[in-house]
Parts: structure tokens; C-alpha cells; sequence
């Protein structure tokens, strides 16, 4: 028995903004696309793909950082903030790519890397100078501790102390990440005036907002050993949303690595005056193993998936806004990591995204997602081009581990699985360029690519297309209320989706068994089927048989008996 219930359309709290309803895609700029044949995917390739772009919907791109960097760290290393690398093109392309974007109704996001810079950066070289210099102060330095050593045992990322000697001054200064990535001080309101100058100087070239790396990590306490979540951070957010982005309607999402439920609240709270969002990865770090990390992922475990994913919804459900992500370019495939990359590639890829994007909040695709790009395979170090993986194999190694074992766990867990190039079609290369690309392509371009699938409307491409359109034509994927069903099912995701008489009804299957599941009285219903990955379902009763990978939305009134 249906309740029948008539109540006033719900108001729903949260003020409503235009990138609630929108998907953003993240493209990594050195592996989307080459138009010079120099094996470095650049700006005006980028262009070259806004057709593709626009036809699967998306309307704002992230881009990874494109300015002037040595290129340590693939560009999360910034020598000058206000031009672009010569690689990836000029500043008179990136106007280009806003303009036509625009005209396709597609904003461009930038990566704030504002943590830290280049050592080549003019700054870092002014400072490292002198003790004296009027920029030391810039960058966090530090005398020795009394034996000589670092002043504390704070760690870098990417292995090691996060501390290093500089001997032209003989003080030590930090990097939380490589040691070409010194830390700036923000405690310095020079440096702070001087980056919100930078992001004014951007968001007046158009651009529809940023995603900023590391957020959590620019309030550190070096002395007290805090580094993500320190007691300023808040106080610089709301400081840089007065002084840059506040009064403009942008889109800004923080990466927060540290980021709680709680917390999440702080930065996007609607009284906060912060962020719209921020990353949250408790999903994807409660995987690692206790000891090695990444390197030795566990198995997913679906109950344990729910439950974060579902405790992030319930969060943020009145107040503050979720961002939903499987990958970026610092995570493994989504369909490698939770799906399953060989015997059911299609089917998983399809089921991940329904389960994805049809949850509460701003869906991002990585490039390469929307045709189920896996992780690859090498075998030896030679292939590996990124310094996180480069540098852990050499501390790996040191303890004791062997190479083979050591590219195993790359293999599952290292960035470069991101990186490799995107696969626009079967030419060699993968299409991505004409010359020699700086990374090698995942050697299954031949038969997954971008090509084979735009024009077959069973493709996973196809699918991600109709995901990001039903966001666009349906309040209640935007807005309705999240509710999960059989949480302790370990093969189920089962969840439901509210707004005024609408309710969406997701069921996926994240098994490669078909299987048959009781569903509870009040998910027994008749509706129109919205989407799916097997033939479409429109009723579902007591017992429920699904396919491999099986997922489904069904759309059913409230109202309706
Ligand atoms: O990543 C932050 C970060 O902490 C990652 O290094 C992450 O911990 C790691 O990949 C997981 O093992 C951001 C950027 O997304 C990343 O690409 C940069 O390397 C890093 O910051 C430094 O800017
Ligand atoms: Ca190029």
C-alpha cells in the first residue's frame, strides 16, 4: 500500500546555483590531446575537443594545472601563476579555449596550487637567497634541529622528511610534497594578498571558477606538526572568498584529504562563505591497508562503501553540497578499482556511473571514464613517469621490497594509471598524437576508444551521456532527498531519491554473479524506467533478479497507487 500524501511542494533549504545541476569534467591536459605531434597533449587540443566535449553534455572543465612549471610534478609545481606552459600553449589559447567554450555553454575551472610553488618560482629563488632576503618569509624555514637534522619529523607525500637543507643559508625549508615543491607561509598576509591578486587576475579573463589543491593544508601549525585542518584554515578561506571569488557566481571545490562530515560543513556551509564543495576521499583511503597504504589496496567492500558514501549524503543534505567522484588523476580506473575491468567491462562501467551520478550533488567525470578506460599494466620502471611512484619504488626498495612486488601494487594503485593518454580512437597511439607520446598509451586503445563508442548508443559513452542529460531534466536527482535501503546487503547498492510527489528508485548489482534480492514492501512499485545497463525495468515486486553488474532508475509518482 502506497501512502498517499499531499503535501505542499518541499522548499528545500539549500538556495539553489547553477552548478548543482551541472557535471564537470576533469581533463588532465598532458594526456587528452596533441595537436602539435610533440607527445604532450596542449591547449589548442583541448579546443580541437570541445565538440565532444559539448555533445556529452558536460558544461564546466577542470582543467590540471596548465602554467608555467619545470613540470617536477607535472605542473602541481607553478614557477609563474600568470602564464600558461609553453607545452600546453599561450595565454592567447587559453583565452581562446574560455571564448569557445563559452559559446558551447562550458565553463573552464582552474587548479588553485596555492599550497605551495616551484622552487624555480621567482619568489622561492628570492627567498632561498638570504636569511635577509625580503622574501624569506615567504616560504616556511627552519634551523636545524640540535643534532643537525630536519627541525621535526614531518613527512612528505611523496616519501621522506618533508624537510630540506638548503646550505647556502643552512637552514632547512618544507616541502610537504617533492623537494622541488617548497611550502609557501601562509601566515605571511603578503603572500595571501599576492595569490588573491593572482585568482582576481584569472576570474576577469571568464573563468567559471577553481578547484583547489591540497586546501586543507594551508592553515598548518609546522612546530605544533599540524598540517592538514589547522585552527587558520577557515579563517583564510573565508578571508579569500571576501577578497576574490565571494561576489562572483563561481564554482570553487577544495581537494581535502582531511575532510570529515563535520568539517565539510565548515568549508560549504550556506553561512560559512567558503567553498561550494569539497573533495572527500574517507571512501577511498578506508580501503588502503594499514601499513603500505595505496600500495596494497584491500578488496572493495560494498557494505563499507555504502556507509561513507551514504553518511556523506545524509551530511550534507540540508546544508553544504557533496561533489561525486570514482577517479582523478590521482586515482586509479574506477572501473579497474570497483567494477570490473575485463569480464564485465561494459556492464560495471555503466553500473558505477548510475550509481554515481544519480546521487546528491555535482558529478565529475575524469577523462577517460566515460569510455571505461582501465588501469594498465607495465612491467617495468621505465614506463612509470610519475614522481609519487618513482620516488616510493626507491624508498620500497631501500626496505626491503622487490621491484616485481613493488610495480604490482603500481599497477593497481599509482597515478600514471590516470595519466595514460586518452583513447580517442584505434590509430596508433591511440589517436592522442601524431608524434611519440610522453607516456605510453594503455596498449587496449584498439577496440576501447572514444571512436567505437560516440556512435553506438549502447556504448558506456552513451550511458554517461544520458546520466548528465537526466541530471539536467529532473529536479529530483538534483535535489531530491537521499534514503538507502539494505544496507547491510554486501552485493547491493539500493537507495531512493525524494522531491515533492517523485520518488527514484537505484538499484545496482556491484557483483559479476546474477543474483535474485527480497526488497522491502515500501520499494515495490510500477514506474518509468529512466535508465539502465540490461533491457529496461519498470516494476519491481518482492524478489528482484539481477544481472552481472545489473543497475537500473526507475521513476515512480508518490501519488500514484
Ligand atoms: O594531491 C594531493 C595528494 O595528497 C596526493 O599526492 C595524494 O595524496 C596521492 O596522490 C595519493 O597517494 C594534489 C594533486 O591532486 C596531486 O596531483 C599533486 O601531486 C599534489 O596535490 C601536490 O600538488
Ligand atoms: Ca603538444
Amino acid at each position: 500500500m502506497k501512502e498517499l500524501v499531499n503535501k505542499p511542494k518541499s522548499l528545500s533549504i539549500i538556495e539553489r546555483k547553477w552548478w548543482h545541476a551541472a557535471t564537470v569534467y576533469q581533463i588532465y591536459p598532458r594526456s587528452f590531446c596533441d595537436s602539435n605531434g610533440d607527445g604532450i597533449g596542449d591547449i589548442p587540443g583541448i579546443i580541437g575537443r570541445l565538440d565532444y566535449l559539448q555533445s556529452l553534455g558536460v558544461t564546466v572543465l577542470w582543467l590540471s594545472p596548465i602554467y608555467k612549471s619545470p613540470m617536477d610534478d607535472n605542473g602541481y609545481d607553478i614557477s609563474d601563476y600568470q602564464n600558461i606552459a609553453d607545452e600546453f600553449g599561450t595565454l592567447a589559447d587559453f583565452d581562446k579555449l574560455v571564448a569557445e567554450a563559452r559559446q558551447r555553454g562550458i565553463g573552464i575551472l582552474l587548479d588553485l596550487v596555492v599550497n605551495h610553488t616551484s622552487d624555480e618560482h621567482p619568489w622561492f629563488v628570492e627567498s632561498r637567497g638570504s636569511r635577509e632576503s625580503r622574501l624569506r618569509d615567504f616560504y616556511i624555514w627552519r634551523p636545524p634541529s640540535a643534532d643537525g637534522g630536519p627541525p621535526n619529523d614531518l613527512t612528505s607525500s611523496f616519501g621522506g622528511s618533508a624537510w630540506t637543507l638548503d646550505p647556502r643559508t643552512g637552514e632547512y625549508y618544507l616541502h610537504l610534497f617533492s623537494r622541488r615543491q617548497p611550502d609557501l607561509n601562509w601566515k605571511n598576509p603578503e603572500v595571501r594578498s599576492e595569490i588573491y591578486r593572482m585568482m582576481n587576475w584569472w576570474l576577469d579573463r571568464g573563468i567559471a571558477g577553481f578547484r583547489m589543491d591540497v586546501i586543507d593544508l594551508i592553515g598548518k601549525e609546522v612546530d605544533a606538526g599540524i598540517t592538514a585542518d589547522g585552527p587558520h584554515l577557515h579563517d583564510y578561506l573565508q578571508e579569500m572568498n571576501r577578497e576574490t571569488f565571494g561576489e562572483r557566481d563561481v564554482l570553487t571545490v577544495g581537494e581535502a584529504w582531511s575532510a570529515t562530515p563535520d568539517s565539510a560543513l565548515l568549508y560549504s556551509g550556506r553561512d560559512r562563505r567558503e567553498l561550494s564543495m569539497v573533495f572527500q576521499f574517507e571512501y577511498v583511503t578506508q580501503s588502503w591497508d594499514e601499513t603500505h597504504g595505496k600500495w596494497r589496496p584491500k578488496p572493495v567492500d560494498l557494505v563499507k562503501l555504502k556507509a561513507v558514501l551514504g553518511k556523506w549524503q545524509h551530511a550534507l543534505a540540508e546544508d553544504g553540497w557533496n561533489s561525486l567522484f570514482w577517479g582523478n588523476h590521482d586515482l586509479p580506473r574506477a572501473v579497474s578499482r570497483y567494477g570490473d575491468a575485463t569480464g564485465y567491462h561494459v556492464e560495471s562501467a555503466k553500473m558505477l556511473a548510475t550509481v554515481l551520478h544519480l546521487m546528491k550533488g555535482t558529478p565529475f567525470i575524469y577523462q577517460g571514464e566515460e569510455i571505461g578506460m582501465t588501469n594498465v599494466s607495465f612491467t617495468s620502471l621505465n614506463q612509470y613517469k610519475d614522481i609519487e611512484t618513482l620516488n616510493m619504488h626507491r624508498l620500497h626498495v631501500e626496505a626491503g621490497l622487490s621491484t616485481e612486488d613493488f610495480i604490482r601494487g603500481a599497477n593497481e594503485s599509482g597515478r600514471d594509471n590516470a595519466r595514460t593518454p586518452m583513447q580517442w580512437s584505434a590509430d596508433p597511439h591511440g589517436g592522442f598524437t601524431t608524434g611519440s607520446p610522453w607516456i605510453e598509451v594503455n596498449p587496449n586503445y584498439a577496440t576501447l576508444n572514444a571512436a567505437s563508442q560516440v556512435s553506438d548508443d549502447r556504448s558506456i559513452w552513451a550511458h554517461y551521456r544520458e546520466l548528465v542529460s537526466l541530471r539536467k531534466q529532473h529536479p529530483v536527482i538534483v535535489y531530491g532527498r537521499y534514503q538507502a535501503w539494505l544496507d547491510h546487503h554486501p552485493d547491493v547498492f539500493v537507495y531512493t531519491r525524494t522531491l515533492d510527489d517523485e520518488e527514484l528508485l537505484v538499484i545496482a548489482n556491484f557483483t559479476p554473479r546474477t543474483i535474485t534480492i527480497e526488497l522491502p514492501d515500501e520499494l515495490h512499485r510500477r514506474g518509468r524506467p529512466l535508465i539502465s545497463n540490461y533491457s529496461p525495468v519498470g516494476e519491481v515486486g518482492e524478489t528482484l533478479g539481477l544481472g552481472p553488474y545489473e543497475a537500473f532508475a526507475l521513476l515512480s509518482s508518490r501519488l500514484a497507487p
